[in-house]
């Protein structure tokens, strides 16, 4: 397979890999596994770091792993995935396939949301934990067809809000909001994001938890190019959406900020992706950037929220 073309990154550097990439592997996993990638991470109140790895088994099945870390670089993972319903419902509906959690700190809870997969297409489901320990299962949150679904961190003129990407049927997708009273329902749903980039053309999604600046909405998202007719790329981008209104796009990076170019971004279980489902910001504003590497591995890169914010006016 050909490298694929890697475009103008005058942002790139800005992001920096972890250089014991990847931190989490298949061989990590306490059960036969062919990978864990696009996992959804957190700092828990007690300053412990929490991922919640999507763990593909060998039959293809996904799975919602934890995993503990102290210093978020380090991570071991539970003896066992997050238990899920054993109904005809939740089975209907995912046929073993849910993915890419992403982990939400609201008002003292931890609600994750992630994607359910099955032969009726996609729709997001949302999990509550009080601690991040006990996990209970709160429903089925959208309509077919839709995924990469996103909670803000905090309610937004009195009601919860998100961000997913609807599927459309072209094969296309981008970014929309919407709101809730109670995480269950959502509407007033609202575009917020064409793909738009040489690097980004065909669709995108929400990536990370947005992180709350006085810029505005921090977001970063994944991008996709297509390449040789039909080789995907997936590059992570990021923007700014107003804080009080995040249909806005406040600003937004020309360049990416990360592109897969590293043997374990390229090489893997699908070719070229980075991916993220989560982010950390630390006390000293250091950005930990959690993501998967070619739907294989689980990767680190960090980044000052400073320049991810400078990034976003292309300065
Ligand atoms: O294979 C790359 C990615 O493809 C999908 O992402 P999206 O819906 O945004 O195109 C997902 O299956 C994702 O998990 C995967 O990494």
């Amino acid at each position: 397979m050909s490298q694929p073309v890697i475009y103008p990154k005058d942002k790139e550097n800005i992001v920096v890999r972890y250089s014991g990439n990847p931190i989490v592997t298949k061989d990590d996993v306490p059960a036969a596994a062919k990978g864990v990638y696009n996992s959804g991470c957190i700092k828990t109140a007690d300053g412990k770091y929490v991922m919640l790895c999507r763990v593909e088994t060998p039959s293809m099945k996904q799975l919602i792993w934890p995993a503990d870390s102290d210093n978020g670089i380090d991570f071991k993972l539970r003896p066992e995935p997050i238990k899920m319903p054993d109904t005809d419902e939740f089975k209907e509906y995912t046929t073993g396939m849910y993915y890419d959690p992403r982990v939400a700190e609201i008002e003292g809870k931890y609600y994750t949301v992630f994607a359910c997969h099955s032969g009726h297409s996609c729709r997001l489901g949302l999990l509550e934990s009080p601690d991040m320990k006990e996990f209970k299962w709160r429903g089925f949150i959208s309509e077919t067809d839709n995924r990469n679904g996103v909670l803000f961190p905090e309610k937004i003129n009195g009601l919860y809000c998100r961000l997913d990407r609807p599927n459309t049927g072209d094969g296309k997708g981008y970014m929309w909001v919407s709101y809730s009273p109670d995480l269950i329902h959502w509407g007033q749903a609202k575009y917020v994001a064409h793909a738009q980039d040489e690097w980004g053309w065909k669709k995108n999604g929400p990536g990370t938890v947005p992180i709350k600046t006085d810029k505005g909405w921090l977001v970063i998202y994944h991008a996709v190019n297509v390449q040789c007719s039909a080789q995907y790329v997936y590059h992570l981008g990021v923007m700014l959406l107003d804080l009080e209104d995040p249909s806005k796009i406040i600003a937004r990076a020309k360049a990416p900020i990360l592109s897969p170019t590293t043997d374990y971004e390229l090489t893997g279980l699908t070719y070229a992706v980075v991916f993220t489902c989560g982010a950390v910001v630390e006390d000293d504003g250091e950005v930990k950037i959690y993501y998967g590497g070619a739907d294989t591995v689980q990767c680190l890169a960090t980044a000052k929220l400073d320049d991810l914010i400078d990034a976003c006016f292309n300065r």
